[in-house]
């Protein structure tokens, strides 16, 4: 299955503050050259109702929401991953393999749990729904299908809160119709080569000839979109594993100067870390901590160790050790703290994945 977080970056938003909830919510990358200059990331689907588009002008967006009560806030990527980090957290656990392949989506493998029902696989997408429901209050898409493809083009049948399980013998039904913008690698380019070509849907596409496909795209993207249009596609889902670095934060009780009370803290944060460590079979090199300080200045240290480790021990024995340091380096009492790892090994995939030479579809991850 394919998870997919709705409208993310302004969902985020709405859960930090839920009184914006129900007003249009425009999420905005400020260029800074003039008050309004920029363009949208996200906006909920309030927003989008009134014509608002991800890519749009900032000015334009204000235009359609001329006469609304409407909120309009900068994007806030260190809180946006960090959100995201406890959605694949939730996620990880209800699935036989994760491969994360953006900041609000996830291949989940779920053949073996479900022993191949699509049934039960549609009870488990329910299940997971619920949980993020009721665990961070976000809403996510979710599409089922006999692999990566089918489910990905899926996720996108029903949005936002959809659930749409394609069943093996339903995949031709379900895909030939659509436009063929819906099929993963199709952007705005090659659909408008499509369009001059006379194809118009994905069933539009299967029925031409491989070789024709070849001539015009070249082998590599011809066989795809040949073997993509049927909803053809054996890439495994594969454990992410190329995160370069773990890390969580928290708040402590009171902001403090205490060693001790720090380390209750960071050691809760370093066995959280190593459970999403131990799920990714990963060890770690380096560790590093964050304090956020009562005057709102942050330090960072680090320490790269002597060995690959797994053990949180030495995770633990780490960060007291750069904490201590940094205590008696600084003054100002903590109020947040954060542990973050790096430096991971594990067994070598080297393979490369099917879907990346492919354009990007619909305006990419950031
Ligand atoms: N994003 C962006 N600019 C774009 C597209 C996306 O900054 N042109 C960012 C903001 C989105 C996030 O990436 O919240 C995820 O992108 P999606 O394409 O999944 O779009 P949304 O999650 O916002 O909406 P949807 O409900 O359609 O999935
Ligand atoms: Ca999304
Ligand atoms: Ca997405």
């Amino acid at each position: 299955m394919l998870v997919d977080l709705d409208y993310f970056f302004a969902q985020a938003e709405e859960i930090r503050n839920p009184a914006i909830r129900g007003k249009p919510v425009v999420v905005c990358v400020y260029s800074g050259r003039s008050e309004d200059s920029g363009a949208v990331s996200t906006s909920n689907y309030v927003a989008r109702g009134y014509g608002v588009k991800s890519g749009m002008p900032i000015i334009q967006a204000k235009r359609k929401l001329e006469n609304v009560e409407a909120v309009f806030l900068p994007v806030d990527h260190v809180y946006y991953d960090r959100v995201s980090e406890k959605v694949m957290d939730v996620l990880r656990s209800y699935a036989d393999r994760f491969e994360q392949v953006g900041v609000d989506e996830a291949f989940a493998e779920a053949t073996q749990r479900t022993d191949g029902d699509f049934e039960k696989a549609r009870g488990l997408a329910q299940v997971m729904k619920d949980k993020l429901k009721a665990q961070l209050s976000l809403s996510c898409s979710i599409g089922v299908g006999p692999n990566k493809l089918v489910s990905k083009v899926a996720a996108d049948e029903q949005k936002p809160d959809g659930l749409t399980v394609i069943k093996p013998d339903q995949v031709e039904q379900f895909l030939f119709p659509l436009p063929i913008r819906r099929l993963i690698g199709v952007g705005v380019k090659t659909e408008e080569r499509m369009h001059n070509m006379g194809i118009n849907t994905i069933g539009d596409l299967a029925k031409l000839d491989v070789q024709r496909l070849i001539d015009v795209f070249g082998r590599k993207l011809g066989t795809y979109f040949h073997n993509a249009s049927r909803g053809l596609d054996d890439d495994p889902v594969e454990e992410s594993g190329e995160a370069e670095s773990f890390s969580r934060i928290a708040t402590l009780k009171q902001d403090s100067h205490d060693l001790g009370l720090i380390l209750e803290k960071t050691d809760q944060l370093c066995e959280e870390i190593h459970n999403t460590l131990v799920q990714q079979k990963l060890s770690f090199k380096a560790v590093g901590i964050v304090a956020f300080m009562k005057d709102l200045t942050v330090y960072s240290r680090s320490k790269t160790l002597q060995n690959q480790t797994d053990d949180v021990e030495i995770m633990k024995q780490t960060v007291e050790e750069l904490f201590a340091k940094l205590l008696s380096e600084v003054q100002f009492d903590v109020r947040r703290v954060g542990v973050k790892v790096s430096g991971f090994a594990k067994e070598q995939r080297g393979q490369k994945k099917l879907t990346s030479f492919l354009e990007p579809a619909e305006g990419g991850q950031p």
